[in-house]
């Protein structure tokens, strides 16, 4: 039977994530990172463990069927790939920053000076759309200290915290694009693998839908019913049972992460009680 090959992050900000959410669709592997190959028992898919930055390149040569990776790179490195899914993780985003004691009032500021970064692509293609004349410094690494040493007048590079960029003695200007880890795959696979990929597509989909959601529980007057369930949508609408206790029932239903304390402060305000909420693990539609 064929399998499916992914290429993963062997090490570094997004392997633990990419494995997770591999485990959390029940897909088994093994053998560790310490190989460059590892296999599932349960489900055709092989793992490849890769650098980051490799990870377009593979993708589009199709020694891997797919990938996850950041964005930023897939921007980058522009090679012909499908970006399938975000995934919610690894977020950051792409920046512009000069040293702090600079007075900033627009990127004419970057009009004849020396930009150091590892995205040269990104911000060529950044300096080309707003007409900025600067020049690109690309270097590997540690970008973030290229003006301290006067190789460049200021730097493009990922922001997540900013904390590195305060103690480099820098800021942020500038945000050009935002970044988080996707799924990309390669543009002609054959029908079989399309097939496997549907289905771990599936897997995926349930597992980030049930990531953002809880299984809420509650006990409510009979006489607030109506108006809780018009807090509390759920999948369908509210599963609404008698409690053993007369005039009070039970109410389930789901909640998004999004709204949660706002929908618990009203459900308050509306005289619930015995409120609980449980992670949930699946969400299949
Ligand atoms: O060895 P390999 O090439 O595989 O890994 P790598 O060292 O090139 O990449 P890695 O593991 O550092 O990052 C992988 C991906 O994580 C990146 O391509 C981004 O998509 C994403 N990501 C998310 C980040 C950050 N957040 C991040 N903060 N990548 C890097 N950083 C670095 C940034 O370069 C800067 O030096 O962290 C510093 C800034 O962080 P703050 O929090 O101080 O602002
Ligand atoms: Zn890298």
């Amino acid at each position: 039977m064929k399998t499916l090959k992914i290429a993963i992050q062997k090490s570094g900000r997004l392997s633990e994530k990419s494995l997770e959410l591999i485990r959390e669709c029940d897909i088994n592997l093994t053998q560790g990172k310490r190989r460059l190959i590892a296999a599932s028992t349960d489900f055709p898919l092989q793992i490849l463990y890769l650098r980051d930055d490799d990870i377009p390149q593979y993708v589009a040569d199709r020694v891997a069927d797919i990938g996850i990776v950041g964005e930023n790179e897939v921007m980058e490195k522009a090679k012909k790939v499908n970006l399938l899914r975000r995934l919610g993780f690894a977020r950051c985003r792409m920046s512009l920053a000069i040293p702090q004691d600079e007075s900033y009032k627009g990127l004419q500021w970057f009009k004849g000076k020396r930009i150091a970064t590892s995205y040269p692509n990104i911000l060529k293609d950044y300096l080309r759309k707003t007409r900025t004349d600067a020049q690109i410094e690309e270097i590997n690494g540690s970008v973030e200290i290229a003006p301290s040493v006067g190789l460049a007048d200021s730097i493009f590079d990922i922001v997540s915290s900013g904390s590195t960029l305060v103690s480099n003695r820098l800021k942020e200007v500038e945000i050009v694009c935002k970044s988080e880890a996707v799924i990309i795959a390669s543009q002609s696979l054959s029908e079989e693998k399309k097939k496997i990929l549907t289905s771990l597509l599936f897997r995926i989909d349930t597992v980030l839908r049930s990531k953002g959601n809880k299984y809420i529980l509650l006990n409510a007057p009979n006489d607030k019913v109506r108006e809780i369930t018009q807090v509390l949508p759920g999948m369908k609408s509210p599963t609404v049972m008698p409690l053993y206790k007369k005039g009070w029932s039970s109410l389930h239903s789901v909640v998004n992460e999004k709204d949660f304390w706002n929908v618990v402060d009203k459900l308050k305000e509306l005289g619930a009680e015995g409120i609980l909420v449980i992670p949930i693990e699946k969400m299949i539609f």
